[in-house]
C-alpha cells in the first residue's frame, strides 16, 4: 500500500496521526495536540455511558439544578465530571469552564490553555434516544493569575473547537483553524478520519428553528420565517424544508454536511435574555467550525466571533449556516 499524506500505510488515518501531521504542517504547539487527545479520551468514556443508557441506570433526572436554572440529567452530571477529571490531569490545561459549573475551575498553574465545554448538549433528548453531543472550545490562557476575565475572550481567540455527536455513529468534528476534520469512531474504539474540509453550500432551502416560539419572536424574525413558509409563491421564490432536533450539535452537523440555516433568536419570553444559547461554550465553538467550513454565524447584529463576552454563561441569539441565507436574515434585522 502506498504511504498516504499522514504516513499511514493503510487508508485509515487516526486522530493522533492527523493532529501530529497538522502540528508539523501548521507549526501547532504539541501541547494543543495533547489537549485535543485528552478531550477525545473523555468523550470516549461519555460515549460508553450514553450508549449503555438504561442498562447502567444512567437515564433520567439527577434531581439537581445548574447555574442555568435547568434540571440536570444524570448523564449531564456524569459527562461533566468525566471532562473535569480527565482535563484536570492534562498539564497543558490551566483552567476549565462548564455549562454545569457556576464558576471556572483552576487546574494546572503552568497550563497554556483554557477549555470550555457543554458536557452534554441536547439533554432533553437523552431519555428518548435522540442524538446529543459534547461541545468544546479551547482558548489560550492569558499571562498572570487565572480569573474569570481570563476566559472572557472573543471567539476569534479560540485556538481550536469542536464537538462529539453521539448519534447513529459517534463522530468527532474539530478545527485547529486550518479547515474542519471529521472522525468516525471505528470498531476498535478509535476516531478515524472520514471527512476533511466540508464546505457549506452558500444557498439553502432548509431551516431549523423552534416554531412553537413564533409568537414571541421579534418582527424581523417573524417576517423572515413567514417568507420561508410562503415557499415558491412567496418573495423567496422557492419551497423550504424544516428540521428541529433540539440538539444544536445535530443541527450544526447536518449543516456542515448539507447546508442549511439554524437560528435560536432572542424572544419576548424573557426580554432580559438576548437568547437561549450560551456564547462561550455553544455559540463560539460552533461559529468557528461554521466559518472554517465557509459558512457564517451572527447574533443578527454582528459576527458571533467578534462579540466581547461579559460573563461565562452569557447568552446570545444565534443565526448560523449557509452564508447567503445568514446574510439575508441578518440584513433583515439591521434594516428594521
Ligand atoms: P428548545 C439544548 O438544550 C439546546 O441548548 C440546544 O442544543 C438546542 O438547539 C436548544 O437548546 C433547544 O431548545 O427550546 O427547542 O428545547
Amino acid at each position: 500500500m502506498t504511504q498516504n499524506l499522514y504516513g499511514s500505510t493503510s487508508v485509515s488515518v487516526l486522530l493522533n496521526n492527523y493532529l501530529q501531521q497538522h502540528e508539523q504542517n501548521h507549526a501547532l504547539p504539541s501541547n494543543l495536540t495533547d489537549v485535543l487527545n485528552s478531550i477525545s479520551q473523555a468523550c470516549l468514556h461519555i460515549n460508553e455511558a450514553v450508549r449503555a443508557g438504561a442498562l447502567n441506570n444512567i437515564l433520567g433526572s439527577a434531581h439537581t439544578g445548574n447555574i442555568q436554572g435547568e434540571e440536570q440529567k444524570k448523564l449531564d452530571v456524569l459527562a461533566n465530571q468525566i471532562l473535569i477529571d480527565t482535563l484536570s490531569t492534562q498539564s497543558a490545561v490551566a483552567g476549565l469552564a462548564s455549562e454545569e459549573e457556576e464558576s471556572f475551575i483552576s487546574t494546572n498553574q503552568k497550563g497554556q490553555y483554557l477549555v470550555l465545554f457543554d458536557p452534554l448538549d441536547g439533554s432533553s433528548n437523552i431519555d428518548v434516544n435522540i442524538s446529543i453531543g459534547t461541545i468544546f472550545s479551547i482558548l489560550p490562557k492569558p499571562a498572570g493569575e487565572l480569573k474569570t476575565e481570563s476566559f472572557l475572550q472573543t471567539g476569534r481567540h479560540q485556538v481550536a473547537s469542536g464537538y462529539v455527536l453521539y448519534g447513529p455513529q459517534t463522530i468527532l468534528v474539530l478545527t485547529v483553524k486550518h479547515g474542519v476534520a471529521m472522525f468516525t469512531l471505528n470498531q476498535h474504539n478509535q476516531f478515524e478520519l472520514t471527512e476533511e474540509n466540508p464546505s457549506i453550500p452558500v444557498q439553502t432551502t432548509e431551516f431549523a428553528i423552534n416554531m412553537s416560539n413564533q409568537r414571541h419572536w421579534q418582527a424581523p424574525m417573524q417576517k423572515y420565517i413567514a417568507e420561508l413558509l410562503a415557499g415558491k409563491i412567496g418573495i423567496r421564490g422557492k419551497d423550504y424544508n424544516m428540521r428541529w432536533v433540539a440538539s444544536m450539535v445535530a443541527e450544526v452537523h447536518r449543516i456542515l454536511i448539507r447546508g442549511g440555516i439554524f437560528t435560536y433568536p432572542q424572544d419576548q419570553r424573557d426580554p432580559s435574555k438576548p437568547g437561549k444559547l450560551r456564547l462561550m461554550y455553544e455559540a463560539n465553538p460552533m461559529s468557528l467550525l461554521i466559518e472554517q467550513a465557509q459558512g457564517k454565524a451572527t447574533n443578527t447584529q454582528q459576527n458571533i466571533l467578534d462579540i466581547q463576552p461579559n460573563g461565562l454563561h452569557q447568552r446570545v441569539a444565534v443565526v448560523l449556516g449557509s452564508k447567503e441565507e445568514v446574510d439575508y436574515l441578518t440584513a433583515k434585522h439591521q434594516n428594521c
